[in-house]
């Protein structure tokens, strides 16, 4: 057995907390090898709540879960952690505009970028969740400089599932038949899931599946799918956003196939057109724990000025929340 390693996780007594504690200490994440600690981070007032959450977590009886930890801050909620979750952010409240939401979060991101850098171990690795996702993970990122660039990131898996899950359905095959669909861009209606180089069966989807489909119905499907869940569902994708977590943090633990592409939001460089110094998602291969941007993909104009929009909306956020970045 090997030594265990150390999971934090913010907003652990809320809906997605509650999805993805479970399977996290079932092994769904690191393998049924990899015992871990888990670390749950609540605000004082949900401290009973999450106490209810890890009374449960103690009657799984779970092998691989050596122990329980909770915290009511970043500071003493992240020490040692090597892998971290972070899902806990203020719900968007009704008449609330994204940059209204975009304000009331961001001093969140300051706190736990700063608790990143002076309390988790060397070997951090954390994905942001909580929406907007993007731009938390640039001020949490901005506010940790002694962390090595790339360790923060934010999460479009859920985007990119939605897609394959779409696709498949259409092809009349399994979601395992689909490779190489990303998502770029920005976790928000923005996005761009990427059908040009995507395949099913080893086929493009652009010759598998109806073109007009894919422009006219997938795009708006996959870009509201979230609104779409809460008018049916009355409360926001939970058990899906906990599994994308999964797959995001699971694929930079174990590593991509041979060929195969995963969508990840990371530090830009400009690459495919991106602004510069944004959280924006792109193609990416994983080995050894470190992601690598795929080179020369070739955008249609149709896709650039998609990669655009995406972009711009990255950009804006960002002058939204320019004095908290570090
Ligand atoms: P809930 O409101 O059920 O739970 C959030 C939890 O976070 C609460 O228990 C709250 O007490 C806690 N919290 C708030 N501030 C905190 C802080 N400073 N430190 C630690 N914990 C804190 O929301 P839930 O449905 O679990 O969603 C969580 C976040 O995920 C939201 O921001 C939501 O918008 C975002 N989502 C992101 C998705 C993505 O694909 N990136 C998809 C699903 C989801 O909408």
């Amino acid at each position: 057995m090997k030594a265990p390693i150390r999971v934090a996780i913010t907003g652990a007594a809320g809906n997605i907390g509650y999805a993805l504690l479970f399977r996290l200490a079932a092994g769904d994440c690191y393998g049924p090898d990899q015992p871990i600690i888990l670390q749950l981070v609540e605000i004082p007032p949900a401290m009973k709540a999450l106490d209810g959450v890890c009374m449960e977590l103690a009657d799984c009886a779970f092998p691989l879960l050596h122990g329980i930890e909770t915290a009511d801050n970043p500071a003493d909620g992240f020490k040692g952690a090597n892998q971290i979750f972070m899902v806990g952010a203020r719900p968007r409240s009704k008449g609330m505009e994204r940059a209204d939401l975009i304000q009331a979060n961001g001093p969140i991101f300051v706190a736990q970028g700063k608790a990143i850098e002076s309390a988790a171990a060397d070997d951090v690795r954390a994905v942001v969740v909580g929406n907007p996702c993007n731009t938390n993970a640039l001020i949490c990122a901005k506010n940790a400089p002694g962390v090595p660039e790339g360790r923060i990131t934010a999460m479009t898996r859920l985007d990119q599932n939605r897609a394959v899950s779409q696709v498949a359905t259409k092809a009349g095959a399994l979601a395992s038949d689909v490779e190489r669909m990303v998502v770029w861009g920005n976790h928000s209606p923005t996005m761009f899931a990427d059908y040009f180089h995507a395949t099913v069966k080893g086929q493009a989807v652009t010759s598998a599946v109806d073109e007009g489909w894919l422009q006219n119905d997938f795009l708006p499907l996959v870009g509201k799918r979230g609104a779409a869940i809460i008018e049916a569902r009355g409360a926001s994708s939970a058990a899906s956003a906990a599994s994308a977590a999964i797959d995001h943090m699971s694929t930079w633990w174990h590593g991509t196939k041979e060929g195969q592409w995963t969508s990840m939001a990371v530090p830009s460089h400009g690459q495919y057109g991106a602004p510069e110094g944004v959280m924006f998602s792109f193609a990416v291969t994983v080995s050894g724990g470190e992601y690598q941007i795929v080179d020369g993909i070739e955008h249609s104009d149709f896709a650039k000025e998609k990669l655009a929009a995406t972009g711009d909306e990255l950009a804006n956020e960002r002058e939204v929340v320019k004095d908290l970045l570090g």
